[in-house]
């Protein structure tokens, strides 16, 4: 099964009324239990579930025109040169929607947080071309199909379709079409999420390569999907019972054990920098004397500060460049 098999299967059944420009947001999401394998490569099918909350305004506003020439993708306010990655996979990805009235694009893609920096810039970024490349075709599709096509584009993508905790169901079918987000719907409105940045730098290994190498040669990866089963249902159960603490806890463990598997590979995935540990030294002591906060990290050397608002003024002055995010604003 391929991406464009896929593709048409969900667009066969679409309205079709295409306007000349059309514009959408999509927010970044940050996974709580992760994401890491695929069992399919083509069609960014995962081994197991995941479990992600948005980050209300923080994401990527995306405008999108029909052209007849060539296409035309500004990222960032930067007409991205040709052989920019960003922009080749931008455009192969927008390669699999061309038809007889829409043969090219112009693409307008303005991202606050920085890209390819573990920040799931390219989620926030593939799931708002999608919702747009929707208005502007006047497809009308449901969140299922469009959380589908923003996978095809990004794994992660699927989860950044709609704002809040989303649960991204693995699904069993070969050609994907059980595999999609769905939103948890319960607002916490006192959780925060605090983004310490401590580099910006583009990743030497891609979420993609590493995936790779760790389901093929990690000797913990085996282990993976246990551990996914049981924190995606303790943290369900925080969400539903609003337990803080079970939430932090769960998360920051699952990122940990995530990031065990990738450094257990041959050669070794390992995306922290000295001063990743140093910061969840800082965690883990003022957890000690009575601060409730907790982390998570993805495929890159920053923390995600776990926290409640009554906290956030402590949490800001023990880590003072952290940009504290209210999930449930938009
Ligand atoms: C996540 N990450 O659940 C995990 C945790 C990074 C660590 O999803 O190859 O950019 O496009 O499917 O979605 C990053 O991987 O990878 C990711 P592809 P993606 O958020």
């Amino acid at each position: 099964m391929n991406k464009e098999s896929v593709i048409q299967h969900i667009l066969a059944k679409a309205a079709n009324s295409p306007r000349p420009s059309a514009e959408a947001f999509a927010p970044v999401n940050i996974a709580l239990c992760k994401y890491w394998g695929k069992r399919d490569e083509e069609l960014n099918l995962p081994v197991t579930s995941s479990l992600s909350i948005s980050l209300g305004p923080k994401g990527t506003h995306t405008t999108i025109s029909a052209r007849s020439d060539h296409d035309e993708l500004i990222i960032n306010g930067e007409q991205s040169p040709r052989n920019d990655p960003v922009y080749i996979r931008a455009r192969k990805f927008l390669d699999l929607f061309r038809s007889s009235t829409v043969p090219f694009f112009e693409l307008d893609s303005v991202s606050s947080v920085p890209l390819a920096a573990g920040l799931a810039s390219s989620a926030s970024g593939f799931a708002a071309i999608v919702l747009a490349l929707d208005r502007l075709m006047g497809w009308d599709l449901s969140m299922k199909e469009l959380s589908i096509l923003a996978r095809l584009g990004s794994g992660s993508a699927a989860r950044s379709v709609a704002h809040g905790f989303m649960e991204w169901q693995a699904g069993e079918s070969p050609d994907g079409m059980d595999s999609f987000a769905v939103p948890v719907d319960t607002p916490w409105k006192d959780l925060r999420v605090g983004l310490l940045t401590l580099s910006t730098a583009a990743k030497k290994i891609s979420s993609r390569e590493g995936m790779r190498l760790t389901t093929s040669t990690s000797i913990l990866y085996e282990s993976w999907p246990k551990q996914v089963k049981e924190d995606l249902s303790r943290i369900k159960h925080a969400i539903r019972e609003e337990s803080f603490a079970l939430l932090g806890a769960t998360a920051e463990h699952n990122a940990l054990a995530m990031h065990a598997t990738m450094i257990a590979t041959q050669p070794p995935v390992c995306y922290w920098l000295p001063q990743s540990l140093e910061q969840m030294h800082r965690v883990w002591a003022l957890r000690e004397e009575g601060l409730p906060v907790y982390f998570t990290m993805d495929a890159g050397p920053n923390l995600k500060l776990l926290y409640e608002k009554r906290n956030e003024a402590a949490v800001l002055n023990a880590f003072p460049t952290a940009e504290s995010v209210d999930p449930f604003t938009k």
